[in-house]
């Protein structure tokens, strides 16, 4: 049995003001033909199908479209697709009444009975053998939001006990209702401890409760765990068969070194035999200037920055690669935007950033030693600090006028 378990689809996503669309179209065809290729038996989708609560109607266009696809072509495919914290949980619910009837899964938010009961009915899911037997169950646990949970009081430790309450109940129903020789199969989305993250594309999620949950809430008897939310394919806790299968996309240019992929599972009656990474081809390239290690000066970028390569009718925009440009600032520089587009003008890339280097690392006033009440210091003086915190130097004349014009005007304003 062939399972392929895929997460964090992020539909909708604009990467800098750009759309992905396209990238995800090209990572949709792949996946589809992936599933013919490799003849997969079933297909879990872990969580942060879009990017946002409200996706597009492209998005979400992209979407139907594929599970419509899906189940034209391959007609004994199970597909399983849980709510991420990105996703609207009732939103990705509300067409489950009709996705059931083509034995699509889809659990936004935890299923309860009217008496508040957890619906074993619908969170275990039979998964089937090409012979059309139940080879697996999957217990199709979604992201687990505070109102999901039992009600644990003011403890400490509460969002972990809870959700480890939450699997503990189905995992002992499973475990009922599974024969010997059928795999036990988890999903979650969620952050574990020791998962690796991506610098910018998820670090922001982490505040608030959402606190790492240990392994163990994962049985050593599952025979897989599939789960979503960290980019970055990865086992966790030094578990084999508890992966993050990261996202098919970049989602930020600092994953620009990721092998993307998603995983194909290979069971053996309750076995976990291999699970093998299947890289997804980068429909879009990532390119960053300068190229090799250390700082360059906007003139040494802007050099290899004419070395691109030109626009040409072989290639539409919508593949011209995304271009991360870093320059080191040893005085400031008005004109950068400027010059570096200029550069660009017939290049077939995307600006997608400019990020600037000084030569002292930029600090708050707040990371200096001596205490400084802001209160006594005039916005000349604030903004004399930060040029010296960056250029080691004192802001030349013309600056401080510049500065002072925008002062007023902004006064004025008021
Ligand atoms: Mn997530």
């Amino acid at each position: 049995m062939h399972l392929i378990h895929t997460s964090d689809w992020h539909l909708g996503h604009h990467l800098h003001g750009v759309n992905r669309e396209y990238e995800h179209r090209r990572f949709l065809e792949w996946l589809m033909n992936t599933i013919e290729d490799q003849r997969a038996d079933a297909l879990l989708i872990a969580g942060d199908v879009f990017d946002s609560a409200n996706p597009p109607a492209a998005a979400q266009a992209l979407y139907y479209r594929f599970l419509a696809e899906a189940r034209h072509r391959f007609p004994s495919l199970d597909l399983v697709v849980i709510g991420g914290n990105h996703d609207s949980a009732s939103r990705l619910d509300a067409p489950k009444p009709l996705l059931r009837h083509f034995n699509i899964h889809v659990m936004g938010s935890v299923a309860r009975t009217p008496q508040g009961q957890l619906d074993l009915d619908q969170l275990l899911v039979p998964l089937r053998n090409g012979d059309n037997d139940v080879a697996a169950w999957c217990a199709a646990v979604p992201f687990l939001r505070p109102a999901d949970l039992p009600r644990m009081g003011q403890t400490e430790n509460w969002l972990e006990r809870g959700v480890g309450q939450v699997y503990g109940e189905v995992f002992a129903a499973l475990e009922q209702r599974r024969q010997p020789g059928q795999a036990l199969i988890a999903t979650g989305h969620a952050y574990m401890t020791g998962g690796e993250l991506s610098e910018l594309s998820e670090r922001k999620i982490q505040v608030g409760n959402q606190h790492a949950l240990p392994v163990a809430i994962f049985p050593e008897r599952a025979s897989y765990t599939a789960l979503g939310h960290l980019h970055k394919a990865q086992r966790v806790g030094g578990r084999d068969n508890v992966r993050y299968s990261g996202s098919p996309l970049p989602l930020s240019l600092d994953e620009a070194g990721y092998l993307h992929q998603v995983l194909l599972v290979s069971l053996d009656g309750e076995r976990c035999r291999e699970i093998k990474p299947l890289p997804v081809p980068r429909a879009v390239d990532i390119i960053r200037i300068p190229k090799g290690r250390g700082d360059k000066t906007l003139d040494e970028v802007l050099a290899e920055l004419r070395e691109l390569p030109e626009r040409g009718a072989d290639l539409p925009p919508e593949q011209y690669p995304f271009l991360e440009v870093t320059v080191f600032l040893p005085q400031p520089e008005p004109g950068l935007r400027k010059q570096i587009e200029e550069a660009l003008a017939d290049k077939a890339v995307r600006l997608l950033k400019i990020r600037t280097r000084y030569p002292k690392p930029t600090s708050t006033l707040a990371d200096t030693a001596e205490s400084i009440d802001l209160a006594q210091l005039e916005p000349e003086e604030v903004f004399a600090r930060k040029y010296r915190s960056q250029f080691d130097d004192e802001p030349p004349k013309a600056m401080r006028q510049a500065f002072h014009e925008l002062l007023e005007a902004t006064l004025m304003e008021r």
